[in-house]
């Protein structure tokens, strides 16, 4: 496992420009879909744990422990675990959903609740859409689809090894970049913190402002009561 220690950005006209003025070099552009799952009373998300498919491939992203109980200059980068392994994931899975329920959000539900149209689906009931990326265990667990959209990416890359750039553009009108490096799950991820600084010093990227990530902007439009949990939890 690895550990994705990123920073997002408000993405301008010229930053492709400002990339290519500091030496960054575009190493690929690409299009996918992600669709994201939770259960009706929003049980993973409420613990900051993002279940996503892309293109076919499964991934879990949770905090690390480091990114829980820091605070300050570096809260404008995230840390999240990456698991990628689908045995493993299901099994970190069914281990969070088999925590005690909190009753009140059991009540409340929202838009994963399978009675909110999922953005991008083409049927009117997009959570409850069948694809290849349904599987059985997501059945079992009552997970369903709350998100789904698409991004087109532009990645860049830099000398400075390991640190890579992407801007996205989601297909419901959403831009944002992100400076990202990653650590291999263990090691010290102030190294990694240190690099993301001075490529956001070269970009003359000086907002101390947290950037709205996708997810933010795609709940906040389609999933406000999904959204409003978070913002709640402080979980965005
Ligand atoms: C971890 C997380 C979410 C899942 C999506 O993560 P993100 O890095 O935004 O995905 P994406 O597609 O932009 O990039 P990729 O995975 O390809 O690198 S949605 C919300 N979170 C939590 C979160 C947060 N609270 N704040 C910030 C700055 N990032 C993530």
């Amino acid at each position: 496992m690895s550990v994705e220690v990123e920073r997002k950005f408000v993405c301008d006209a010229d930053i492709q420009k400002r990339l290519e003025g500091v030496g960054a070099v575009c190493i690929g552009h690409c299009e996918f879909q992600d669709r994201y799952y939770d259960s009706a009373d929003f049980h993973l998300t409420l613990r900051n744990v993002w279940l996503r498919c892309r293109q076919g491939s499964w991934e879990l992203k949770y905090p690390t422990v480091t990114e829980l109980e820091d605070s300050g200059e570096v809260s404008l980068c995230s840390r999240y675990v990456e698991m990628t392994n689908l045995p493993q994931i299901q099994l970190k899975v069914r281990e969070i959903m088999s925590e005690s329920v909190n009753e009140q959000e059991g009540k409340e539900g929202g838009c994963a609740s399978n009675t909110h149209p999922v953005h991008g689906d083409t049927t009117s009931t997009g959570a409850t859409e069948s694809s290849p990326a349904d599987h059985a265990w997501l059945a079992e667990l009552k997970l369903v689809c709350f998100a789904n959209y698409i991004t087109v990416r532009r990645s860049f890359g830099f000398k400075e090894e390991g640190v890579r750039v992407d801007l996205d553009q989601a297909d419901f009108g959403y831009c944002v970049g992100e400076i990202e490096v990653i650590v291999p799950e263990g090691e010290d991820t102030q190294p990694a913190l240190k690099k993301i600084r001075n490529t956001a010093q070269k970009l003359g990227l000086s907002g101390d402002q947290r950037v709205q990530g996708k997810m933010d902007v795609y709940l906040q439009t389609y999933c406000p009561e999904h959204y409003t949990k978070l913002l709640n939890a402080h979980i965005l």
